[in-house]
């Protein structure tokens, strides 16, 4: 009996000749069904269909589970698994180091809004070039499920503690100091997040996405405002995102009337299908509106809560040299002796 052989499967690849392999990490130890493991999956999606070279980003966290994470994915990249709350110092310290890294910083509810609260204020304000992704579960899940400063004003612990403080918005603090995209998502709304992933990686200067990322095993109960239901009752989005790169067409017609187009720095086009017909992210003072109404309301709001692509970025500010300052020699760092005896001479 003769066989005919079956052809084997090419091999999918992205732009730049690397598989889905090549962007993945360790294997998770966080718990099935955390939101976490969730967003790393979008997060390794995302940078292989940028076509992004692994070795060119920095991943960097704090601690907590969600600063475990950059662990389980894109093991060929740099990281930095800093000291709780201290991602923002770290991350600032390595992109102004080299340049022509891209920051990836993961951080939770717990190691931004509460511990880090005043490296995050500070970071947002000066519009590094980073990528900045809460995994925000609304506790410290790594401590066993203590309230963050994320978490509800009467929202409930499982042991039937109520949450008696009102919550920091970490997305209307970033709005409002200076970062330049900020959007809401779901760990559980593949489409969206993956969108929003996208033309972060295309965004120069500072993205805050804030992930509501239900942990399992603290915080997915009756009571909870973060946990799956209550996040698939209360999603209420702001548009549907579709993000075109720059080295892709557009292949659908779309309406100017009820579609907004954003070009980002590199040329990609982000579209954003209103759902919502008077809200313009480009507008700050609407999106932090928006923001206070949705709390008001008990809204969970979605989306590209606002951007602005016309900032200046840290970077720019500081005018430093294009070379990454980590790659020069030190002859050009370090002035010579003449320079330091014309100092030595200027005070006398
Ligand atoms: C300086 C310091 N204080 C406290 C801790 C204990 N601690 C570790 S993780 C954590 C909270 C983590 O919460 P979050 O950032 O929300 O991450 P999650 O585990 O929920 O993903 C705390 C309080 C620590 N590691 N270091
Ligand atoms: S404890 Fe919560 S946050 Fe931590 S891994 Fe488990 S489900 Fe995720
Ligand atoms: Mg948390």
């Amino acid at each position: 009996m003769s066989t005919t052989p079956v052809a084997p499967k090419p091999i999918k690849t992205n732009r730049i000749g690397l598989q889905i392999l090549d962007y993945r990490g360790g294997k998770t130890t966080l718990c099935a069904g955390c939101g976490h493991n969730a967003i790393s999956e979008r997060i390794i999606d995302a940078l292989y269909e940028m076509g992004v070279q692994p070795e060119r980003v920095a991943k960097l966290s704090g601690i907590g589970c969600s600063s475990k994470s950059p662990a389980y994915f894109l093991s060929r990249a740099h990281s930095f698994n800093s000291v709780h709350g201290r991602m923002p110092s770290v991350a600032t310290g390595a992109v102004l180091a080299n340049r022509s890294l891209m920051a990836l910083g993961v951080s939770g509810d717990g190691d931004t809004a509460s511990i880090g609260i005043g490296q995050f204020i500070h970071l947002m304000r000066r519009n590094l070039p980073i990528i900045y992704i809460i995994e925000d579960n609304g506790v410290y899940g790594l401590t066993k499920g203590q309230f963050s400063a994320t978490a509800d004003l009467g929202s409930k612990l499982k042991t039937g503690v109520v949450n008696e403080l009102p919550p920091i918005d970490t997305c209307e603090l970033a709005i409002s100091l200076g970062a330049t995209f900020v959007g809401r998502s779901f760990s559980g709304d593949k489409r969206q997040l993956h969108a929003m992933l996208k033309a972060a990686i295309a965004h120069s200067g500072t993205v805050l996405l804030d992930v509501i990322s239900p942990c399992v095993t603290f915080n997915d109960h009756e009571g909870s405002t973060k946990s799956y239901k209550y996040a698939k009752d209360h999603d209420e989005p702001l548009q549907e995102i579709n993000f075109v790169p720059v080295f892709e067409e557009i292949s659908a017609d779309y309406d100017p009337g009820t579609t907004m187009e954003v070009e980002m720095h590199d040329g990609s086009r982000l579209l954003l299908r209103k759902l919502e017909e008077d809200y313009d992210p480009t507008n700050k003072i609407r999106s932090i509106t928006r923001l206070n109404e949705a709390k008001e309301k008990g809204e969970m709001l979605t989306g590209v809560l606002y951007v602005n692509t016309k900032a200046p970025t840290f970077i720019d500010m500081l005018n430093i040299t294009d070379d990454a300052l980590a790659t020069l020699r030190t002859s050009v760092t370090r002035p010579g002796p003449e320079v330091l005896d014309q100092v030595m001479e200027e005070l006398r």
